[in-house]
Formats: C-alpha cells, sequence, structure tokens
C-alpha cells in the first residue's frame, strides 16, 4: 500500500486551510472521498439516471442493474450469503432504528432484557432506550474496564435467559477499543438472543465476515469508507429478515395492495420503500471497489500501526491524557485525548489554524464521557490517506496549543 500515490485519489486533501497544507484527522466522523468514486456518482448522473425496478425503458434497465450490482459489491465485501440480505438505508443510524422498530418492538415484552455497553454511540443507545419504555423491557450494560473493554465473564454473567437482545459496536468511536464479537455471538446464541454489531467504526476499517462473527444483524455507513452520504446498510440473517416487519410503506416494496390491505416483497425489497437511494448505493458500490483495489488487511495494518504511532506520540506531551487501549494494544484506527484541563473545542480551534482538522465534543456518546468523568475530549481519527507525517504535523500542532495556552493563563 503506497499511501503517497493513493493521496492523489483524493483532491480534497491537496488544499491548504488557514495557510497550511490539510491535515484531515476525521475519517471517524466522515471520510474523503476517491476520484473513482466521484466519478462513478457524475457518469451515473450524467449517462444512466433513471428509477429502480419500475420502468421498462433502457436508463432504468441501466439504472437497476448498477443498484443492484451495487447490493452484490456490497453482499461480497462482509461474505453476506446472498445479496437479499443487504438492505440498503440512509446509513447505521437509519439502520439500528429499523431492528428497532421492525424486529424489536412487536416482540419485546415486559421482563425482556437488553445487553448493551455504556461505550455504545447514541445510535446504538437511543433505539435500545425507546424500545425499552415502548415494551417494558430492561436494558442491561456490561461494564467497562479502564481501557473500555469489556469482560467475556462480565458479558456471561449478564447475558441470560432474559436476554433477547444484545447490541454493541465492534470498534468504538471513542475509545477504539475493539470488542469480541464472535464470543458476544456465541454468548447471545446461548440462551436464544440476537447480536446486533454497530459495524460503523470497523466495517471500513478492517475485513469483515458476517458468516465467521455469526452476528445476526450489521449496520453501518456508506460515508466512513470512502463512499457518498446517504447510504448505509443493514445486512440481517435471512430467517430474521423474512421475519421482520417492514418500517417504512410505500411504493416499492410491495406485493399486492387493495384498498383495506397490502402484502410486501421480500427482503430487501420489503424494507426500502420509495423511491431507493440509487446513486448513493451505486457510489458505495464503487467505494467497496476502491478498499478491496486496495485491500482491507493492508488498511487495517496501516490504521492500527498509525494509530500506535500517535499514542506514543502523544505520550511524549505533558499533560496529555489518552484514553483507550494502552501503547501496543490493539485498537481501531483513532485515538482520543485531552489536553490538560484545555478545553477540546479551544485545542480544535487552535489545531485548525494550522490545518489539522480533528473532532471535539462527546462525539454522540454522553453516557462514556460522564463513565469518562469528563465534558468532552478530543479525538483524531485515521483512513488509508493519512501518514506519519501528519501525525507529526498534530503533534507540534498540539504542543504548539499548549505553550498558547499556557502563557494565556498567565
Ligand atoms: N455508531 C458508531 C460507532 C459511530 O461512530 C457512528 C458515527 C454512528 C453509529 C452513526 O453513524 P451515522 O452514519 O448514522 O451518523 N460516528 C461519528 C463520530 O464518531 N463522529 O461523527 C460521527
Amino acid at each position: 500500500m503506497n499511501v503517497e500515490t493513493l493521496r492523489k485519489d483524493f483532491p480534497i486533501l491537496q488544499q491548504t486551510i488557514n495557510g497550511h497544507p490539510l491535515v484531515y484527522l476525521d475519517s471517524a466522523a466522515t471520510s474523503q472521498k476517491p476520484i473513482q468514486v466521484l466519478e462513478v456518482l457524475e457518469r451515473y448522473y450524467r449517462e444512466d439516471n433513471a428509477n429502480v425496478h419500475r420502468g421498462v425503458h433502457t436508463l432504468g434497465s441501466r439504472a437497476t442493474e448498477a443498484y443492484e450490482l451495487a447490493r452484490e459489491k456490497v453482499a461480497r465485501f462482509i461474505h453476506a450469503p446472498s445479496p437479499e440480505q443487504v438492505i440498503f438505508t440512509r446509513g447505521t443510524t437509519e439502520s439500528l432504528n429499523m431492528i428497532a422498530y421492525g424486529y424489536a418492538r412487536p416482540r419485546f415484552k415486559p421482563g425482556d432484557e437488553i445487553v448493551l455497553t455504556p461505550s455504545e454511540h447514541h445510535s446504538n443507545l437511543i433505539p435500545w432506550q425507546q424500545v425499552a419504555k415502548v415494551t417494558g423491557a430492561t436494558l442491561k450494560y456490561i461494564p467497562l474496564q479502564p481501557d473500555g473493554s469489556i469482560r467475556l465473564e462480565d458479558a456471561e454473567q449478564l447475558i441470560t435467559s432474559a436476554t433477547k437482545l444484545v447490541a454493541v459496536a465492534q470498534v468504538s468511536n471513542v475509545m477504539a477499543t475493539i470488542h469480541p464479537i464472535k464470543e458476544l455471538a456465541r454468548l447471545a446464541h446461548r440462551v436464544g438472543a440476537v447480536l446486533v454489531v454497530d459495524g460503523a467504526q470497523s466495517v471500513p476499517h478492517m475485513p469483515t465476515d458476517v458468516q465467521d462473527l455469526d452476528c445476526d444483524f450489521l449496520a453501518f455507513s456508506g460515508h466512513k469508507m470512502c463512499g457518498p452520504t446517504g447510504i448505509g446498510v443493514l445486512y440481517g440473517k435471512a430467517s430474521l429478515l423474512a421475519a421482520m416487519e417492514p418500517v417504512y410503506f410505500g411504493g416499492e416494496m410491495i406485493e399486492v395492495v387493495e384498498l383495506y390491505d397490502a402484502t410486501w416483497k421480500e427482503s430487501p425489497w420489503k424494507f426500502e420503500g420509495g423511491t431507493p437511494i440509487i446513486a448513493g448505493a451505486i457510489g458505495l458500490g464503487a467505494a467497496v471497489d476502491y478498499l478491496e483495489s486496495i485491500g482491507l488487511e493492508e488498511i487495517r495494518k496501516h490504521d492500527e500501526q498509525l494509530a500506535q504511532y500517535t499514542v506514543s506520540r502523544l505520550l511524549e506531551v505533558e499533560e496529555l491524557t489518552v484514553y483507550g487501549p494502552g501503547l501496543g494494544v490493539e485498537r481501531g484506527g483513532l485515538v482520543t485525548f485531552n489536553l490538560g484541563d484545555i478545553h477540546p473545542h479551544d485545542v480544535s480551534t487552535v489545531l485548525d489554524a494550522e490545518g489539522v482538522a480533528i473532532r471535539a465534543g462527546h462525539h454522540c456518546a454522553q453516557p462514556l464521557m460522564k463513565w469518562l468523568g469528563v465534558g468532552s475530549t478530543a479525538r483524531a481519527s485515521f483512513y488509508l490517506y493519512n501518514t506519519e507525517a501528519d501525525v507529526d504535523v498534530l503533534i507540534h500542532a498540539l504542543q504548539s496549543a499548549k505553550e498558547f495556552f499556557q502563557h494565556a493563563i498567565r
């Protein structure tokens, strides 16, 4: 993997911000898009644009073929047994809500339990809170270790015959912890519960094999993996999707409609009511092609190395706290930190003046911030186009920020 060469695929990176070359360290929020994806999107709108699954005209057939080909590509990418198990959604948030509305709400009752971790993104937390409120089910949390990991013994104790659903992010968007999905699947299945995996921060960064993981549902977003915004995926096991209710009712998802009733198509179409996200799906297919041309093993190795390098360099900065797994312990491609008692928004603003883009805030994980005992944190996150030189600029900018605020305080 030659980072210098592939950086040329990302036109957005070739600019200066506030007089400095852009150093983009916010890919956990959204990744940048290569020309290979931009060109496919433009070509689709220029040459093939039409609605899918309706007309029999040539453009309609071309658009439908391209849309369904994208589904096949995504299915292969995550090793789904069939493309019919890949539902196109707006993103991770919508995918998780669809499981909550279509699977959990009609089934759960008082006494049932939903098991989560306290580090979940709000998207994998609030839908389950709402399910609990409506159905009378109870939420249980697997306690976190200081580095954000969970102990399987704790999970085993919490996942009981009352458990109906376990929902966990494969990689935490704050702690960077990688959770043991296969083992959690085993624990969930032992008691007849389903395992929902939030793959927003894992699918873009490592090989994904849903059959090997044995997860029941997987949710992820296209925009974090070089694809466009507004497209995501819900994968489910075939039997679960067959039993699950549609969430959106309307055009395209029906079989027969009468005045007082209607029947649905099979999965995935019964879940894709209305004109689907055609260009988004085709763009995601192009993103999958792009990532596969580089190799997910390579990307994983690169992101991990860069994250480890960042942790080692951040530890050199006085008064800086790094959260998550320690140096040398496997982590996702991001590092969350705080610089003394300087507000992360101030850190981020000073860094932006030097062309460095990081995220500051609660990262849509307020319960986790409370657990960490902070209001917010700063976070640098990486992808295939980042280099050690980017990290060096970050460290230099952090040193300047520290000096700036120390002088300002005195
Ligand atoms: N789950 C995790 C673990 C995430 O990191 C995110 C987005 C989501 C779910 C929601 O994804 P969406 O595409 O539906 O919005 N995380 C972040 C982040 O860390 N910074 O900005 C968005």
